[in-house]
């Protein structure tokens, strides 16, 4: 058998909503697609066995994290990041500046790159957009991404100018850094647009970053503190300018609404520690919005939380017994709600992509949010 390199097919849409497929050399993906989030290559919990049976068929690992512990010779020595976590199927890393940004002490940062303190220990680390496309080659992740710098919430307007400039320079340098090698053939290269919530910016770096031939686009520097409108009307205006034969990505964003919000502005990916962050506090996903599972009115509730869920908590659980392993603290309580939250968002993609492919998107998103109560993050 010969190895799929990277592609993507848009097979249909329905109004801006998109349907397609991404074939990469561990297996093919379903698009719009939510990834999983397996930080230090794992979904906190969950044995990856759970995570496919959730319905996922694409994670997301942090080259941070990797980096840091257990560190890039290790896994590179252990096979590549698929074999040392033991999931088979797809993988996308995020390149670690984002992370470095939010996570790590930082020390310095110039146009070479970032020097940070790593979270662990305080050791002292430079990434460059050649070090984290390198790091990025050897964990052999499926899908990597740009070396990029987002600015959180409302920077000012030359904070923002500042950073934008700097990824547009890193783009250029990742995508020069990545090309030329072997890798490139097999690892898919994508871009990051970002820029703020300032329109004039957005449609510099959608340019910009467009102008370079990566594999796919992503939208980041949002979900960092905007309302929700500004968040929908940069996705929209960004997604516009983006070629319509190439993946779009919208970074961190997983909430129920988003995801559904996303889709309908023509967004095919998305990944979000959101649904199994909350679960771990108790927080579930149903039709009608989010729930504590440790509420007292579950206590009697013999029947499954949602009578409508096929994840495996829902069909082997009561709601009282979920309830009652949140109470004494039993960690098979934070497991069964993570595969509910995850089977949750995972069923909710599916069911916006029979609708795409029926013609009935709209329909079908009106008929969501109309019965879903957001929770005020
Ligand atoms: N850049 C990168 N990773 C990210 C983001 C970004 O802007 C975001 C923003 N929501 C999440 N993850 N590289
Ligand atoms: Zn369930």
């Amino acid at each position: 058998m010969t190895k799929e390199k990277f592609s993507f097919r848009l097979s249909g849409t329905d109004g801006a909503a998109r349907l397609g497929q991404i074939t990469t050399p561990h297996g093919t993906a379903q698009t719009p697609i939510f990834m999983p989030v397996a930080t230090q290559a794992t979904v906190k919990g969950l044995t990856f066995d759970e995570v496919r049976n959730a319905g996922a068929e694409t994670v997301l690992s942090n080259a941070y994290h990797l980096y840091l512990r257990p560190g890039v010779d290790r896994i590179r020595d252990a096979g590549g990041l698929h074999r040392f976590m033991g999931w088979a199927g797809p993988v996308l890393t995020d390149s670690g500046g984002y992370q470095a940004f939010s996570l790590g002490a930082l020390r310095r940062i110039n146009d070479n790159g970032i020097l940070f303190r790593s979270h662990i220990d305080g050791s002292e680390h430079l990434f460059t957009p050649e070090v984290a496309i390198r790091n990025q080659q050897l964990f052999g992740a499926d899908i990597i991404m740009c070396f990029d710098q987002c600015v959180f919430s409302a920077g000012d307007r030359s904070d923002v100018r500042a950073a934008m400039d700097r990824t547009h320079r890193w783009a250029r340098v990742c995508y020069d850094t990545h090309a030329p090698t072997a890798y490139s053939g097999v690892q898919a290269l994508f871009g990051i647009v970002q820029g703020g919530t300032i329109p004039e910016f957005r449609d510099e770096s959608t340019e910009l970053v467009t102008s370079i031939p990566f594999d796919g686009y992503a939208i980041g520097g949002l979900a960092v503190g905007e309302t929700k409108e500004e968040m929908h009307r940069i996705t929209r205006q960004v997604c516009e300018g983006l070629p319509s034969d190439k993946p779009r990505y919208l970074m961190g964003v997983g909430s129920p609404e988003d995801l559904v919000n996303g889709v309908a502005l023509g967004v095919d990916m998305f990944d979000c520690v959101l649904p199994t962050r909350v679960a771990r506090n108790g927080a579930l996903f149903t039709p009608t919005g989010r729930i504590n599972i440790a509420n007292r009115r579950y206590g009697d509730q013999d029947v499954p939380l949602d009578e409508t869920c096929d994840c495996y908590a829902c069909q082997h659980y009561s709601a009282a017994y979920l309830r009652h392993l949140f109470k004494a603290g039993e960690m098979l309580g934070p497991r069964m709600a993570s595969v509910h939250n995850l089977r949750f968002v995972l069923r909710l993609m599916e069911q916006m992509r029979d609708a795409i492919a029926g013609g009935r998107f709209v329909e079908f998103r009106d008929r969501f949010l109309g019965a879903y109560q957001p929770t005020d993050e």
